[in-house]
């Protein structure tokens, strides 16, 4: 498959509503968009990274120099024969684990859709949905129970609370008190130090499915210190970006769940290493997301069909996100099962007027 021209535009989509987390507010959704081409043939990836290095060390300047200079050149005009052969060129990098997923994922879907398979096909997947649930953004408690208890009604699988110091015990007794039987989890998004044990131990009392990344964003360690301390497991996000990492959070028993991002791992084969080494330890994975668009979206759908996503995932109805999507085909959960979408790689397609309104630049490859 050569590679005979790319593009690279900088997208942003408004968000219906801000959505808080520790580390900050979001008001739109600012994202970088990858188009590779062959033969006429097109495959599309988005990075997960954010203006400022907030949830992780990358920023979408950073990412898109390092595309730009380095790996979009690389790829223009050559042949690879498979995901394997494009992932060697981006292994000797260091970090940058979100860009090198852009260029993973976009070329996925290039080389499904040039076998005319689905990607799931292709990574070896077999449902035709996946089990979701929602993520809610920190907000006043009354709010909060309202929100869980809609989405609980709409029928998704599991509501997971964003919580900060200020904002955790008090709001998750309240929302479990509102929901007894719910599978409810909590996302720290790295707020807490071992300093907040007795914050972790009221944490421990909720009967939660797992306490999301509680500890800071690369430290494997002292999560490995606190697990053995609670009955609840604890899920690794942030701290987990290849299997290097999964392996060292396992085998220290800092973690009993994984939150897999296609988008922050480095791409697919990267994922399903991930997914693999805790299917080994009988450990389960789910997929996570970052309010991604639609080709976003598809790419998390698609992965999630993998068998050892066996939690519900973080990729709601787009429409919960966005009055409009950049795809064309609606991707709307319904009974709390997100279908996968039908079609050759990942089964969506571009709304190109729309997308060039919401772009901010667009570079092509060669120029
Ligand atoms: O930690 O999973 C996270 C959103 C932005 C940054 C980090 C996270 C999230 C979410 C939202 O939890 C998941 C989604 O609805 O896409
Ligand atoms: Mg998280």
């Amino acid at each position: 498959l050569t590679i005979d021209s790319a593009e690279l535009r900088l997208v942003r989509l408004p968000l219906l509503s801000p959505f808080t987390i520790a580390t900050g507010t979001m008001y739109e959704k600012l994202f970088p968009l990858l188009t590779l081409r062959a033969n006429g043939v097109e495959g599309y990836a988005e990075g997960v990274m954010d203006p400022l290095p907030d949830y992780l060390d990358e920023t979408i300047a950073g990412s898109m120099m390092l595309l730009r200079d380095v790996l979009i050149p690389q790829l223009v005009g050559r042949s690879f024969e498979n995901p394997a052969a494009v992932e060697s060129l981006l292994t000797p990098w260091r970090g940058h684990y979100m860009a090198r997923a852009m260029v993973e994922m976009a070329f996925w879907d290039l080389f499904a859709k040039s076998l005319r398979l689905p990607l799931k096909t292709l990574l070896g997947g077999e449902r035709n949905a996946i089990d979701v649930g929602v993520s809610l953004g920190i907000g006043p408690v009354g709010n909060t129970i309202e929100r869980a208890q809609k989405h609980l009604e709409l029928g998704y699988k599991r509501i997971k609370l964003k919580i900060m110091p200020g904002h955790d015990v008090k709001l998750v007794e309240a929302v479990r008190k509102a929901m007894p039987d719910a599978h409810l989890t909590v996302d720290a998004n790295s707020a807490y130090t071992l300093a907040d044990m007795d914050i972790m131990m009221a944490l421990d009392d909720f009967n939660l499915d797992y306490i999301e990344q509680p500890l800071a964003w690369d430290d494997i360690h002292d999560h490995a210190a606190l697990q053995p301390r609670l009955k609840t497991a604890i899920c690794l996000d942030e701290c987990i970006r290849s299997a290097q990492d999964a392996r060292k959070a396992l085998a220290s028993g800092a973690a009993r769940v994984i939150n897999i991002k296609v988008g922050r791992v480095g791409g697919y084969l990267e994922s399903r290493r991930i997914h693999d080494i805790c299917a080994a330890w009988t450990l389960p994975v789910w997929c996570g997301g970052m309010l991604e668009s639609g080709i976003g979206r598809a790419h998390n759908i698609h992965l999630s069909t993998l068998a050892n996503f066996r939690k519900p995932g973080d990729t709601s109805s787009s429409s919960r996100y966005f009055a409009k999507d950049i795809v064309n085909e609606a991707l709307e959960a319904v009974d709390g099962r997100m279908p996968v979408p039908q079609g050759p790689g990942i089964g969506v397609t571009l709304d190109r007027p729309f997308l060039d309104s919401v772009t901010v630049s667009t570079e092509h490859f060669p120029a």
